[in-house]
């Protein structure tokens, strides 16, 4: 028995049904067998703190290892963190995920975070540990994907190429169940009464300027094959019963080979799916492919649509072919094919002048509306463009030059004003004024009202009905402002939206 053991912490990230934290559950696949470990999702625990500090209290645990992605995320890992070595200052920290790998300065300046896993953290966690219990310091300096501090200065390790997916150990699904019964994370959602959500590949092929996979991957991507995605899928369609699945990839449609394959296998099972892609990335899928998704279960792909305007998507590098007329065209075809094109848009980018701003955000409140009127069963999903650092790129500069920066300490970011910076509904941009977040807001509101999201299954009948009333002469008529009583609805039955903690789900 091992008497440094590993604490893999999942920091509690949504009040309501919780995904299984593939996040941790990965990382544990990686030492699984080499090192004694024990996860801890904050998710499912009262007091995830007492848990934590009563594994510590044993004496037996060395390392506190927390996933972080921004959000709500940060107010259990930076809290946790600072205590965990005040209370045991030989332990040591290590932190992985998207904000500790996107703002990975502020994290290791802070003190209390000793390494970074900055990307797929397969090799580069096994490989930390095992250096550290042989107290080979020099060791570290050759461990890909890795960031910490010595003498004062940011050490920043080489970049490791993706590995073989296929490769990687199978994650330790039963030694969790062991923590958290597995059954528990099995979420009734508009798919269906038992929903698994799966990761099958890591990065993106696309260098989108806004977006946080971009600094980490940069434009790489690699999958599982389709017989190994189903082979998981099965598995728990024969354990557990499972009818839907939710797919994390970033962009789970990068190969067409691949989606076919897996669609082909999935015929017959019964199983409803979701997953996240590119308009013109499956746009050059055939109708027959579509099709054959369909009948395979695919319920709904979420799209970045991002902009309307053909300026903007190149403000935004979003790379590929598509453009405002490709979005049109799509959504008709997907309504032909009967799958639910979920579009997110990304609204308030900066502009040369503030009424160039604004302009750009009405001339997006009609796009949406003409894209409603093609295909009413469009979900739609607003964020307001929240910076992430990609530094060197047009965009990145752009913002700095307006006045934008980070908070330069942890405890920043979880003032109530950062925290819901990656939120992406009020970020604290410079160029955006408050009567234009509320316009966006507001319009929101409304277009909810009039079109409640499918994904939230207990908005039909008569409150679906009514919901559409109150907010009908709005819509038709563009008057947004003051929509309290589509809010006061809203507010009585728990309508909520999917872009902050994932579909309703009980
Ligand atoms: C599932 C998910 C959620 C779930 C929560 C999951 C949970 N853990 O409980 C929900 C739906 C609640 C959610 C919400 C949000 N999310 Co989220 N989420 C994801 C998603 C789709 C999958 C995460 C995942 O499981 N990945 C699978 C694992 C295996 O990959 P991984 O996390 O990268 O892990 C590897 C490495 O990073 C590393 N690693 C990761 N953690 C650790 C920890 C240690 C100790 C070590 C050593 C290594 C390590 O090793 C792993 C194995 O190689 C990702 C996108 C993605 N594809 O990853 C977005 C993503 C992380 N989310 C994101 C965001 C912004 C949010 C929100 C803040 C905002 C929003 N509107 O979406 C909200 C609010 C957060 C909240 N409420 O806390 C962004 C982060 C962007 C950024 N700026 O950094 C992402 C990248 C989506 C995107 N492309 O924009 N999210
Ligand atoms: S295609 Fe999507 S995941 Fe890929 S870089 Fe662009 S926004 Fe990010």
């Amino acid at each position: 028995m091992m008497k440094n053991k590993i604490l893999l912490f999942n920091p509690r990230s949504a009040n309501a049904k919780h995904r299984i934290p593939n996040s941790i559950l990965q990382v544990g696949a990686a030492i699984h067998g080499k090192f004694d470990y024990v996860f801890v999702d904050g998710n499912l625990e009262d007091n995830a703190w007492k848990t934590i500090d009563d594994y510590f209290k044993t004496g037996e645990f060395k390392y506190f290892c927390s996933t972080v992605m921004p959000g709500p995320q940060l107010k259990e890992a930076i809290p946790f963190s600072k205590k965990i070595k005040e209370s045991y200052p030989n332990c040591i920290t290590i932190w992985g995920g998207y904000f500790a790998a996107n703002q990975f300065k502020v994290s290791i300046n802070s003190g209390y975070v000793d390494y970074i896993i900055s990307g797929p953290g397969d090799v580069a966690f096994p490989s930390l540990i095992e250096a550290l219990e042989a107290n080979d310091y020099e060791r570290i300096s050759k461990i890909k994907n890795l960031i910490y501090k010595e003498e004062e200065q940011i050490i920043t390790t080489a970049k490791e190429a993706l590995l073989d997916q296929n490769s990687l150990p199978n994650l330790p699904y039963e030694f969790m169940d062991t923590f958290y019964p597995l059954k528990n994370y099995l979420a009734k959602t508009f798919m269906g009464n038992k929903t698994l959500s799966y990761h099958s590949s890591m990065g993106c092929p696309f260098t989108c300027s806004f977006c946080a996979v971009v600094p980490i991957y940069n434009a790489r991507w690699k999958g599982k094959s389709a017989e190994n995605i189903y082979k998981d899928v099965k598995f728990f369609k024969d354990t557990y019963n499972i009818d839907a699945v939710e797919f994390h990839d970033n962009n789970f449609f990068t190969s067409r080979k691949r989606v076919v394959e897996f669609s082909k296998l999935l015929l017959g099972q019964n199983i409803q799916w979701w997953g996240e892609g590119r308009i013109d990335t499956i746009n050059k899928y055939s109708d027959e492919d579509l099709h054959l998704m369909r009948e395979a279960g695919c319920k709904m792909i979420f799209l970045g649509a991002e902009t309307g305007n053909d300026e903007v998507l190149k403000q935004m590098n979003k790379g590929g072919t598509q453009s405002g007329k490709m979005i049109e065209d799509f959504v008709v075809r997907m309504k032909k094919v009967d799958i639910i094109p979920e579009l997110s848009f990304v609204l308030g980018m900066p502009a040369k002048t503030k009424e160039k701003v604004y302009e750009q955000i009405l001339w997006d409140i009609n796009f949406i509306k003409k894209i409603k009127k093609l295909n009413p069963d469009a979900e739609i999903i607003i964020y307001l463009y929240s910076p992430v650092p990609t530094e060197g790129s047009d965009l990145y500069q752009q913002i700095l030059d307006a006045g934008f920066s980070f908070p330069e300490t942890l405890e920043e970011w979880i003032e109530p004003s950062w925290e819901k910076f990656d939120l992406r509904k009020n970020p604290l941009t410079p160029w955006l004024s408050p009567k234009m977040i509320d316009t966006i807001r507001n319009f929101e509101t409304v277009l909810n009202g009039y079109y409640p999201t499918v994904s939230d299954f207990r908005i039909k009948g008569y409150k679906k009905s009514l919901l559409r009333l109150v907010s009908g002469y709005r819509y038709k008529y563009n008057i947004y402002k003051f929509p309290y009583e589509i809010k006061a609805l809203h507010k009585i039955w728990k309508y909520r939206q999917p872009e902050i903690q994932g579909f309703y789900s009980e």
